[in-house]
């Protein structure tokens, strides 16, 4: 008799309402790749069948979250859902103050405008593209101060998402403190895997910084998810609660950008949190041109609602669990089938490492890009570039950024798709490895001046 797999991570809920989906024929999805110029994001969402480019605003809203639609408040000033915001933000995640922004490169566009000066280094555990770009159109250059083990998809370091404090160290000895404004440090770090930062250190940088007087941002997006791996894997926090860790980490920091849309279950939504009132003075005065006035920041009422809800589940721990254990589970299967993944498997994520799965392609011919249009055409399935096209253009040279790790993200968005879709894209993937050897690669046909993965245009070579 053979042992049942464990499914201990089941989902913590039951479905209400479903949205049907379109499955297409192998000439459909070549013709719309053609259309799209082989970049993933040009495809029309009607044409995709299991759709895991982003966990971004793609999540199902509980009814308890719908129920707190009803309730918006749509007064141009003085919402009551802020207000509610204002307090689950102070409760959950620490910070005194609240600006609320769209989505997260809102706040990213505030805190970037009015902390960082012409000429100013801003260290981080690895690249995020919004992130780094409003920190350069803000004057300042990105440095990637990550442990070295993050680089490498098949190093099994328990925190790659942890900061080299060697690094941050001498960067500070070579620039001075002044130079620094902050330093940003992503829970967890989306482009090196969704991988998680300790608590140790959280501490460490939060203790090094102290003694510059240099600012910690942390970019909570996905915070909720570092915590569940803290839980995990490091010693002393076996027992506490996601809510407990989560707001321990934020102590380390002064403040927070967020992006709603991924750990806090909305389809949009965002802020800036804060513990500093000058610098908050100066984002709330600073909304009001790019966002909305203070007490909405470019959002209605019930989306504020529906996030201030959301922050109240994201913490809960069978939700976490199931959320997390469905993309680990995919990451067993694929590896059982020996298909290269970024290890161990990620937050949000499962990374397919695109050097291994097809090493005939240069990283200049567009390996993962040429992966993510090749399993879009063999199943339907959509993911996303995560390597030399996401990376952009250094701003000095002009020539690409070389990054390490040449990655295709299949990205699950929380609470959407069941198990049996987790075994399709498995398949689907294991049909493209079957086939590798056959694949080539891409040039260039268009390429816009901003983030530029996003509009990209590819000609199969
Ligand atoms: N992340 C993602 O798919 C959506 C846009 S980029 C494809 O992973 C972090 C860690 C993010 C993030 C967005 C943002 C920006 C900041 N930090 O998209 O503006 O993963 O809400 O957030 C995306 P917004």
């Amino acid at each position: 008799m053979t042992k049942l797999a464990k499914r201990s991570w089941a989902e913590p809920f039951k479905i209400k309402v479903v949205e049907p989906l379109r499955m297409t024929s192998r000439e459909e999805r070549e013709r719309a790749l053609v259309e799209a110029g082989y970049n993933t994001f040009l495809l029309k969402s009607k044409d995709v069948y299991i759709d895991l480019l982003t966990d971004s605003g793609t999540n199902a809203m509980s009814d308890y979250q719908w129920a707190g639609m009803m309730l918006g408040d749509e007064a141009y000033a003085g919402s009551e859902n802020f207000y509610h915001l204002e307090e689950n933000v102070q409760k959950y995640y620490g910070y005194k103050y609240l600006v609320p922004t769209h989505q997260g490169r809102g706040a990213e566009h505030l805190i970037s405008s009015i902390l960082i000066k012409d000429g100013d280094f801003v260290p981080g555990n690895m690249y995020f593209t919004t992130t780094r770009l409003h920190q350069e159109l803000a004057g300042g250059t990105f440095v990637d101060v990550i442990i070295d083990e993050a680089h490498d998809p098949q190093s099994l370091h328990p925190f790659k998402g942890n900061i080299d404090l060697n690094k941050l160290e001498a960067l500070i000895n070579k620039v001075g403190a002044k130079k620094i404004p902050y330093v940003t440090v992503a829970a967890t770090v989306n482009m090196a895997g969704g991988q998680p930062i300790s608590i140790a250190n959280l501490r460490e940088v939060r203790e090094l910084t102290k003694k510059h007087g240099i600012r910690v941002v942390l970019d909570a997006t996905r915070a909720v998810e570092n915590a569940w791996f803290i839980k995990q894997r490091e010693k002393g926090y076996e027992k506490k609660t996601i809510a407990e860790i989560l707001f321990e980490m934020c102590s380390f920091t002064d403040a927070a950008t967020m992006s709603g849309k991924k750990d806090l279950l909305v389809n949009i939504g965002g802020f800036l949190a804060l513990n500093d009132y000058d610098i908050f003075e100066e984002a709330r005065n600073l909304v009001v041109v790019y966002e909305g006035l203070h007490t909405y920041g470019g959002l209605a009422g019930r989306d504020m609602e529906a996030m201030a809800r959301g922050i109240e589940e994201a913490v809960q721990e069978e939700h976490i669990k199931a959320r997390i254990g469905q993309v680990e589970y995919v990451g067993e299967r694929l590896m059982s089938i020996g298909i290269p993944i970024v290890q161990p498997s990620g937050g949000h994520a499962i990374f397919l490492d695109a050097r291994r799965f097809l090493p005939q392609i240069k990283q200049t011919e567009f390996p993962a890009q040429t992966l993510a249009a090749e399993l879009y055409a063999e199943s339907g399935v959509r993911s996303m570039e995560r390597g030399i096209v996401s990376a952009g253009r250094n701003k000095e040279t002009g020539d690409h950024n070389y990054p390490k790790l040449e990655l295709v993200r299949l990205t699950f968005p929380r609470r959407v798709y069941t198990q049996a879709h987790c075994d399709v894209v498995t398949e689907a993937v294991e049909a493209v490895y079957d086939r590798r050897e056959e694949i080539r690669g891409m040039e260039t046909e268009y390429e816009p001046k901003y983030l530029r993965f996003f509009q990209m245009r590819f000609k199969k070579l």
